[in-house]
């Protein structure tokens, strides 16, 4: 007998809809696409079609792991939980709650758990000492979006399906799926915008897989993306192409803010002619409907916030914010909170090197230094969740040698990794299939408006969801009992009862509370949420709600973006603010570095369609071939530098030996290693046998993008020199 099952693929923010076949013991029998999906429409990848195999993966821990120095034990929860316990009040007792650290890690977008269960963990433990994959990521976006539109998850995206000219930087949808933009067949969807008639242009120092499908693929010096863009705000004001059809604050000072930055003068630091430069701004302005994107190869740069501002103020000016074709807020089912003060960043800074504070966290990129630094408030316990900083954060090779020195760490995590090695008690997940799933992040990034939920799978055995063991850490540390969900439900529907225009206003929290379905705390929560929602039965109009969800298994459309200014704005101003302050006052410094000499070679990273930052190097079917961990190099440069076989790799921080791939599809003075490799003498037998290097053993924590703190991975200065050339330290 086998049975079938429908889910959300949980491994990237695509977010398809999958058809699984199990046997009678569980297993997983076979993957598809779920064709009845009506965003992803049967669209499936090889990570996807990989699921069975990762989720029965025979080095994923099944039960907690207690290290007592080099020996694991396997553990019960509830000694697991005691020892939890046991090391947080010692640490507590001794330095307080503020020598306690948390680490979330890119799953935490991905799983019900996350979304649920992490910001009550984060104010149980009561520091302000957190970190995530955030600030080696999407910062600037947050701090962009903030800024400008009042609040760090109001990120307008390409509406895809419509545009007629999407210039896109620093993005490799081809690869990664998407980003910042939920679009299930990415691929699809641009081959589409083609066949519509429309354009496609891609900038990157790499001509890859979706600069090749494009109609105009533009190298750009790495890096220097703010430049770029400010050269195209030039033209399109030079030229009188600006059409702003919304009401904005500040646009006198982006104009004179943009003299500085003719196209033949950013020509020099990007390595884009000043007449592409002008042709890109004439043709974004001129088209019909037009949207700029740009992700994370311009995210994870020195000037990222800049570059992330640029591409909405270059929406705005083209008169492309806010309309079908152009760069549009999503409405998904469930809308992050409002918020009462205007965003802001800064409200408080790092202890040691007095880093900004954004979104609530400290940035990555001083982890190490909290932790190796003596003092009041350093770091003596680590709590990760669903992260391997030692492979993905700036300088992770740090990392790996300051966690040695941690009183206490605990991991929440399915493997022992280059990471989780160092704690002292390891809580293993249960599988994907024995979560339910619904992407509270991701879905309010969709090019339409759509929900999808996934009830577990298949039941829970012995062991905790990922969301009950979430919830028993934060009880553990908040030292109350009781039932997590119901706190937070009763929380929610009495600020919502007081809210004018909630929908319940002046209802009773009883009867709300009595009338909430699900068969889980997380089920009753997401209940709340649909209901409390935009399209939710309780908010007007609507009746959305986890009955309606579970009622279409295969996912629920809720129609093609629409126009959602200025109501989705959170500024104190009500209006864009096309100039905020903090982004001026970095402007100064891009203007410093016009004249800057490029380094000889600067180095980048790269994703592969097979593979997912640091942890899908386990599945035998996706390692191997081209998903490998080589550096990418011009066959100018290899003649130059003499290379041949592997090449050495130096930077302020560190040096590697890696083989060389030769290809001309990457820009002279550059090359690229991507990141999560480096797993020699890993407890993951598979991806033991394919190390590869950890290319954060070259990246500099101490390049930071300044307004958002956000870690800088590409553009990293490096040498190349052939083996066996001794050079003089
Ligand atoms: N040089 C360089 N570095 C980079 C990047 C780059 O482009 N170049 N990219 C950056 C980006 S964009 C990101 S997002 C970060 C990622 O940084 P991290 O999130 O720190 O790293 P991942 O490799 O995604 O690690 C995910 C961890 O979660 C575990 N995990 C998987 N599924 C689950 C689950 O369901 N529950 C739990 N609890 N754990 C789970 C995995 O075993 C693994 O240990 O890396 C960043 N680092
Ligand atoms: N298969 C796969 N899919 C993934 C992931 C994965 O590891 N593997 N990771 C997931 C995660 S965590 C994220 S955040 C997303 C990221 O999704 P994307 O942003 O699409 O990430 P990449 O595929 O790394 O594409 C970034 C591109 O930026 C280019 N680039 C590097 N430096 C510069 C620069 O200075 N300027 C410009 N213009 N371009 C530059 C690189 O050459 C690369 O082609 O992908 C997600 N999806
Ligand atoms: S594109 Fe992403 S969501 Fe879709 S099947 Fe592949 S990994 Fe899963
Ligand atoms: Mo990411």
């Amino acid at each position: 007998m086998t049975s079938t099952v429908h889910r959300t693929c949980p491994l990237c923010e695509a977010v398809c809809g999958l058809t699984l076949t199990l046997d009678d013991g569980g297993h997983v029998t076979s993957v598809r696409g779920d064709k009845d999906d009506p965003f992803s429409k049967g669209f499936i990848c090889p990570k996807g079609a990989s699921l069975g195999r990762l989720d029965e993966d025979p080095d994923r821990l099944r039960r907690p792991l207690i290290r007592e120095g080099d020996l694991w034990r396997e553990v019960g929860w509830d000694e697991a939980f005691a020892a939890v316990k046991q090391g947080l009040d010692r640490v507590t007792e001794r330095h307080g709650r503020g020598a306690v650290g948390v680490y979330l890690g890119n799953p935490n977008a991905h799983t019900m758990a996350g979304a649920l269960y992490s910001a009550p963990l984060i104010r149980a433990l009561g520091t302000r000492n957190v970190y995530s994959a955030s600030s080696a990521d999407q910062m600037p976006k947050h701090v962009a979006s903030g800024l400008m539109f009042g609040h760090p998850l109001t990120i307008p995206v390409p509406d895809l399906d419509r545009t007629d000219y999407l210039l896109m930087l620093g993005a490799n949808p081809l690869e990664s799926n998407g980003s910042l933009c939920t679009a299930p067949d990415f691929p699809g969807r641009l081959k589409a915008l083609r066949a519509r008639g429309g354009r496609l242009v891609v900038v990157d120092p790499r001509r890859t897989r979706t600069a090749a499908l494009a109609d105009e693929h533009v190298f750009v010096r790495p890096g220097t993306d703010a430049y770029l863009l400010f050269g195209l705000v030039h033209t399109v004001f030079a030229e009188g192409l600006e059409r702003v059809s919304h009401q904005v604050n500040g646009l006198d000072e982006v104009r004179e803010a943009a003299k500085h930055f003719p196209p033949d003068v950013v020509a020099r630091r990007t390595g884009v002619p000043a007449e592409v430069v002008v042709r890109l701004a004439r043709e974004l302005a001129g088209a019909r409907t037009a949207a700029v994107y740009a992700r994370i190869g311009t995210c994870t740069a020195e000037f990222g916030t800049l570059a992330q501002w640029l591409v909405d103020v270059l929406n705005v000016l083209t008169g492309n914010l806010d309309r079908p074709g152009g760069a549009m807020f999503p409405r998904p089912a469930i809308e992050h909170g409002g918020r009462r003060r205007p965003y802001t960043v800064g409200r408080w800074t790092s202890r040691v090197r007095g880093l900004p504070e954004a979104n609530g966290e400290l940035p990555v990129a001083t982890l190490a230094d909290e932790i190796e630094t003596p003092g009041e408030g350093q770091i003596r316990m680590l709590v990760t969740v669903a992260g391997n900083p030692v492979l993905s954060a700036p300088h992770g090779a740090r990392l790996d040698r300051a966690f040695e020195g941690l009183d206490f760490m605990v991991s929440v995590d399915p493997y022992l990794n280059e990471t989780t090695r160092h704690a002292h008690v390891i809580l293993p997940p249960p599988r994907v299939l024995q979560s339910g799933h619904y992407d509270f992040a991701l879905l309010g990034f969709a090019v339409r408006n759509y929900a999808r939920y996934s009830r577990p799978s298949l039941p829970l055995d012995d062991r905790p969801s990922e969301a009950q063991i979430l919830a028993r850490l934060s009880m553990i540390a908040s030292g109350l009992e009781g039932d997590l969900d119901e706190f937070v439900i009763g929380q929610t529907l009495a600020k919502a009862i007081e809210t004018p225009g909630s929908g319940v206003e002046g209802r009773d929290v009883a009867e709300l509370r009595a009338a909430l379905d699900g068969e889980t705390g997380a089920e009753r929560r997401l209940d709340m949420m649909l209901k409390l929602g935009p399209y939710g039965e309780w908010a007007g109009g609507g009746d959305l709600s986890l009955r309606k969800l579970l009622d279409h298994p295969h996912g629920l459309d809720l129609g093609p973006l629409e126009p959602r200014l200025p109501d989705v704005l959170r500024t104190a101003s009500g209006v864009i603010e096309l100039a905020p302050p903090r982004l001026m006052d970095d402007v100064e410094r891009l203007r410093a570095g016009l004249d800057e000499e490029s380094p000889e070679i600067v180095l980048i990273g790269r994703r592969h369609l097979r593979s997912n930052n640091s942890w899908l190097h386990n599945v035998g079917p996706l390692v191997g071939g081209s998903n490998t961990c080589t550096l990418q190099i011009n066959p100018a440069d290899v003649a130059r530098l003499g290379l041949n076989g592997d090449a050495v790799v130096r930077s302020a921080k560190g040096e590697l030996t890696v083989p060389i791939e030769p290809t001309d599809t990457i820009m002279p003075g550059v090359v690229s290693l991507p990141h999560g490799w480096g797993h020699a003498g890993s407890a993951q037998s598979v991806a033991a046998g394919h190390p590869g290097v950890n290319v954060n053993a070259l990246t500099d924590e101490t390049a930071i993008d300044v307004p958002s703190g956000n870690a800088v991975f590409n553009g990293v200065p490096v040498t190349v020199l052939p083996t066996g050339v001794i050079i003089a330290h």
